[in-house]
Parts: C-alpha cells; structure tokens; sequence
C-alpha cells in the first residue's frame, strides 16, 4: 500500500509578525502539529549534551541564520518523530542556504502545501518584541539582536519569499491586525 507523504506549511514574516501566536490556533483549530525553527534551535542549545549548543547561541544573538544540516536535521527528526501528517514549519527556510539543503533533504519525503506569509511593517514587530522581550528571557529580544534580525530578515528571507512566489505557493496575510482579524484571514487558508 501506499504511504502518503506529510504536509507541510511553511510559515514566514518578519520578527514579531505573528507566526507563533497563529501557528497556536491552526494547532487548535485543524490538528497540525507546530514545529518552530527558532524552538527547536533554542531546545539544542539548552542541551547540555549538544555539541553544536554554543554555536547556535552565537548565532542567535546576532540575528544571524544557523547552518542548514543543524535546522534541517533537528526538523526532519521532529517531523517524523512527531508521526503527524500536517506540519506546520514555522520560520523556516530564511536563506538560501536553507531552502537548498531542505529540498535536498525533505523534498521527496513531505509535501509542500503552500507558504503562509505574514506582511507586517517592521515598527509594529519592533513594538510587539520590545514588549515582549520584558518578560521572554530570549537572548534576542533586546533592540541591538532585533536591529540585526531585521537585517537578515530582509536581505536573506524576503528573496525566499519572492523564491516560493515565483513557484506560485505563498499565501500573504496581512498582520498588522488583533491576532483574531488575521486569523480570520488564516482559517479560510485550511477550510
Ligand atoms: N503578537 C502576536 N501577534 C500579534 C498581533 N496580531 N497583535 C498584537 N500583538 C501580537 O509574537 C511576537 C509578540 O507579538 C508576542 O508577544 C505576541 O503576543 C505578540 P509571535 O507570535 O511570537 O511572533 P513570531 O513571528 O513567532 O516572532 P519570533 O520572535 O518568534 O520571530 P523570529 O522569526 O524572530 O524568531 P524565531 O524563533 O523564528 O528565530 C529566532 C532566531 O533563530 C533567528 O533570528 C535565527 O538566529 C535563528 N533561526 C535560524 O537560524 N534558522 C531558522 O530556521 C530559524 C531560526
Ligand atoms: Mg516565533
């Protein structure tokens, strides 16, 4: 018999623009199962046993995208290990770098639904993150780490957005909302 493939939603936007709060209530509403890079990269950096924990958390302070076999690796286990047939990947890929080692790696062995993207001006996520870095503890969240995510965000991530564009997958939502508006918008992409 034939045994079908996961599918994946990759989702994208800027720091701050939502992505965790609506993967949240896409889990709750339609059964996937969420898988945030930026989680699963903290989780290894806080192992003691890792050996690629200290790299990550440079990495991470400066805003800057870790090597693709770590991410791809840490998600490829959790994908299968989670037996789930609906993933959400959140944040990931950022680069080009992560995009050719994903389609390397994943390509054949999931399927690509689409590609939700969440458009937000980038002083609305720098409002939502200093709020939040009060009480977070994220390494990141300060303004200099948040100057440099920014950075990459639009040199390194808005390319792969265009990338999965020009493949005609990206579905945009606009953001700048109260999470229940924007997820108005999102649940008509899973009905
Ligand atoms: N909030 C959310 N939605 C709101 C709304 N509609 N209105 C008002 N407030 C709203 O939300 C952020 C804050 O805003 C929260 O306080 C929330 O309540 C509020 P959240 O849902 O957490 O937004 P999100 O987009 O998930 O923001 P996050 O900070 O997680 O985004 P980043 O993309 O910056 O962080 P991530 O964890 O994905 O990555 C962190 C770092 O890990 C990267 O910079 C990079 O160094 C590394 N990384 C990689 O190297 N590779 C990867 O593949 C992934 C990460
Ligand atoms: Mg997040």
């Amino acid at each position: 018999h034939k045994m079908s493939k996961p599918e994946v939603v990759m989702v994208l936007g800027g720091p701050g623009s939502g992505k965790g709060t609506q993967c949240s209530k896409i889990v709750e509403k339609f059964g996937y199962t969420h898988l945030s890079a930026g989680d699963l990269l903290r989780a290894e950096r806080n192992n003691p046993e890792s050996t690629v924990g200290q790299l990550i958390a440079n990495y991470i302070k400066d805003g800057k995208i870790v090597p693709v076999e770590i991410t791809c690796g840490l998600l490829d286990k959790a994908i299968f290990a989670s037996g789930s047939d609906k993933i959400l990947v959140d944040g990931f890929p950022r680069n080009q770098e992560n995009v050719d080692g994903w389609n390397k790696q994943m390509g054949d062995r999931v399927s690509l639904k689409f590609v939700l993207f969440f458009s937000c001006p980038e002083e609305v996520c720098t409002a939502r993150i200093m709020e939040r870095g009060k009480t977070s503890g994220r390494t990141d969240d300060n303004i200099k780490s948040l100057q440099k995510r920014f950075i990459t965000y639009i040199n390194e991530t808005m390319p792969i957005v265009r990338y999965y564009e020009d493949l005609g997958k990206v579905r945009k939502v606009d953001a700048d909302r109260i999470p229940e508006e924007v997820f108005c918008d999102v649940e008509k992409l899973f009905s």
